[in-house]
């Protein structure tokens, strides 16, 4: 068994987190990773309180076990979400897309665990410093919204940076990914793009075959030049977005509305042409549907493997 003091913080079996994905993470996927012994995240996204008050029942109608929610910061509902996860007595907090300083006192103060992701060591001891619980140290192999370095380099520097426990996501598909984060000195791991596949995963069909058949070089970060660079698969839409951002005469605006709602495209209509369907470089990875407890179960399974014969290679 692989037990971390991670396992004790979030009230999981497995130190893993389902990633609080737009438009894909609802109340339904999270419970079925909460079943399985991780943490099922529901992403707040760009929604208001109501949709996900709602998302929040429809998964304490299928698990008992502890639900998070993902808070994007970017969202014009943040506020209004930061205070419903407390008004629901939600166990763990995750946050992205941004520092989530100003909500940690209260969270904490409502009895939250407060795990924020970050992308730099910077951000790591800012929310150190801020009372964080503990941090999600995400790498650009991430999919979504990404920073520049990588996990491989990018977990041991913020292992090194604070004392908190260390969660590693980005590029972790199985359990070999999880193997190697234990030894970068993450104490669990954040997976998103494995679960896209799960069975309880709703996304259209259209989504999860593209997923079955990425490749190592499936993936491009677009938006650079906005500041946000967001990986996702290359589709007729990334091509035509990047050739945008390189083109001089099209405004920051026009870029932006070219953007918008692409996520929703993706993930509910499964639209090649205008949709923008997030996934991280482990997409080529994932080779098979399952339902998310048997995933978890064979990613530890494997990961315990490996970790109990790693002193092979010592003479
Ligand atoms: O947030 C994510 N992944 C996301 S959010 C998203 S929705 C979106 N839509 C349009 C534009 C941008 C996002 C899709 N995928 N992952 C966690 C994450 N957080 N990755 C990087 C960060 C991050 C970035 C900056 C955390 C803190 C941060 O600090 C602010 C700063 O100025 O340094």
């Amino acid at each position: 068994m692989i037990k971390t003091p991670v396992c004790g913080l979030a009230g999981i079996d497995y130190p893993i987190f389902q990633g609080g994905m737009a438009w894909i993470s609802d109340g339904k996927l999270a419970a079925a990773v909460s079943s399985g012994g991780g943490l099922g995240i529901i992403s707040a996204m760009n929604a208001d309180a109501e949709y996900l008050r709602g998302q929040i029942s429809e998964a304490r109608k299928l698990t008992d076990k502890p639900i998070g929610v993902n808070i994007m910061l970017l969202s014009p509902f943040a506020d209004d979400v930061a205070k419903l996860v407390a008004d629901e007595r939600i166990p763990v907090v995750t946050t992205g897309a941004g520092s989530p300083t100003k909500y940690i006192e209260g969270w904490l103060a409502a009895g939250i665990t407060v795990i924020p992701v970050v992308a730099s060591v910077a951000m790591a001891k800012l929310l150190t410093r801020a009372g964080a619980s503990a941090v999600i140290a995400e790498g650009g192999e991430a999919g979504g919204h990404v920073g520049d370095t990588s996990t491989m380099a990018l977990i041991p520097q913020v292992c090194d940076a604070t004392e908190l426990p260390v969660i590693a996501a980005g590029g972790i598909g199985d359990g070999r990914g999880v193997a190697a984060a234990l030894m970068l000195g993450a104490q669990g791991v954040q997976l998103g793009t494995r679960f896209l596949v799960a069975d309880e995963c709703s996304i259209h069909p259209g989504y999860k075959d593209r997923i079955l058949k990425a490749g190592d070089i499936a993936t491009v970060a677009t938006g650079k030049r906005l500041g946000h660079p967001v990986r996702c698969l290359k589709t007729p839409f990334t091509r035509a977005y990047a050739k945008a951002e390189y083109d001089s005469a099209v405004s920051n605006d026009e870029l932006e509305s070219l953007g918008a709602g692409a996520l929703r495209l993706a993930a509910v209509e499964g639209n090649a042409e205008k949709g923008c369907f997030l996934a991280g470089q482990i997409a080529g990875l994932v080779k098979k549907k399952q339902p998310a407890a048997e995933m978890i179960k064979e990613i530890f399974d494997e990961a315990e493997a490996i970790l109990r014969g790693a002193d092979r290679w010592l003479k």
